[in-house]
């Protein structure tokens, strides 16, 4: 074996890290190197010479360089397991989080009602918030001159010549249309959301959140609904004494229809839902028209329900004691940092309804 292959491959496996591996490198493959000057040296040999010499001396560099290669790879691989055995990382410590976010109360007051009707097997149903004119009016039995269409009360997006005229969705009842006709019954759903009406002041502005309910199946009864939302509001506002009063109402939609009060009572100077002091509205409800189950291509006489509606906003506002509407769509830091609620608060309810 050639002198230099035997004293660059001591030196080699002598070098004890990358640094003196380098020196190594530079020492017999750089520039001015050994090998590369001995390399050099081919060009002023004869031709039979370089013929024998050649081979030799690439031979040389080849297996010099095959052991830096296989020698940083060892090294590499020797700092790789002493960091492993040495660092440990800690998965369990607390983190430096940054600034943290809010979920808004309206988000919150969805989340729970998804939970508590999840528990009375009602499943959540969505739809667009752009609608014909068709889903949010004329199936639900709301003649073309009720006042419900009038231009105060809905904003129409402009439609093209011949097309068909789209509205802003008014209440979230075209997704219980929608669920209706492309599905088969039983139905058993909330349908949360954002409507809107040409409406503004201290209690209302031109979008608000909604929630409506629908039953359909067979025999379905008043006395259902009345034990629905009874259970339901009991659950939301967390205590046992909320009391329910029905008042005869009038929707298109329901026959009968019934308008919910609850019962309030005084608490630090405050109104909460509970008790009996007073009554205030919470919810519009009703059994079904049968003129509405028909639209959906049911038969009335085999299938029948309840639905009913309540603002989200406004049940936010009884539950968490906000006074101004319009606040919530302020986008005001302080007031989310206030009302806001954080990302791993679970709703209290997670036990069930009923437990
Ligand atoms: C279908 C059939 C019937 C939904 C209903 C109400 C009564 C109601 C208002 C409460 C306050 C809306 O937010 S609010 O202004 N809603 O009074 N809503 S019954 O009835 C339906 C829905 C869908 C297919």
């Amino acid at each position: 074996m050639h002198e230099l292959q035997t004293r660059f491959e001591a030196e080699v496996a002598a070098a004890g890290d990358a640094a003196a591996l380098d020196a190594v490198r530079v020492a017999a493959l750089g520039k001015s190197g050994e090998i590369t000057q001995l390399l050099k040296t081919l060009g002023k040999m004869d031709p039979e010479t370089r013929k024998v010499e050649g081979p030799k001396i690439h031979a040389v560099r080849e297996a010099v360089q095959a052991a830096i290669t296989h020698k940083k790879d060892a090294l590499e691989q020797a700092e790789l397991d002493a960091r492993l055995a040495t660092e440990r990382l800690d998965l369990s410590l607390p983190t430096d989080t940054g600034p943290k976010g809010s979920i808004h109360p309206v988000s919150q007051v969805m989340d729970e009602l998804a939970e508590i009707f999840a528990d009375l097997g009602f499943a959540v149903a969505e739809g667009p918030e752009v609608e014909d004119d068709w889903h949010n009016f004329t199936a639900l039995n709301i003649p073309e001159a009720h006042p419900a269409r009038a231009m105060q009360d809905t904003f129409y997006v402009e439609a093209g010549e011949g097309e068909t005229p789209l509205v802003l969705r008014t209440h979230t009842s075209p997704v219980q249309i929608r669920t209706m006709m492309s599905g088969k019954p039983p139905f058993r759903i909330i349908a949360p959301g954002r409507v809107y009406r040409s409406d503004s002041d201290a209690t209302h502005t031109p979008m608000f959140h909604q929630v409506e309910g629908l039953v359909i199946d067979k025999n379905i009864h008043l006395g259902h609904l009345k034990w629905t939302l009874e259970t339901f509001l009991k659950a939301f506002f967390e205590r046992d004494d909320v009391v329910l009063r029905m008042r005869p109402s009038y929707f298109p939609f329901t026959e009968p229809s019934a308008e919910v009060d609850v019962g309030w009572s005084t608490e630090k100077g405050r109104r909460v839902v509970g008790g009996s002091e007073g009554w205030m509205e919470v919810l519009g409800s009703g059994m079904v028209h049968p003129k509405v189950i028909e639209a959906c291509g049911l038969d009335p006489n085999e299938w029948q329900g309840f639905a009913f509606g309540c603002g989200i906003d406004r049940l936010a506002m009884l539950k968490y004691g906000m006074d101004d509407l319009r606040a919530f769509f302020d986008g005001d830091l302080r007031w989310l940092r206030h009302y806001g609620f954080r990302f791993l608060d679970v709703p209290t309810l997670s036990a069930g309804v009923g437990a």
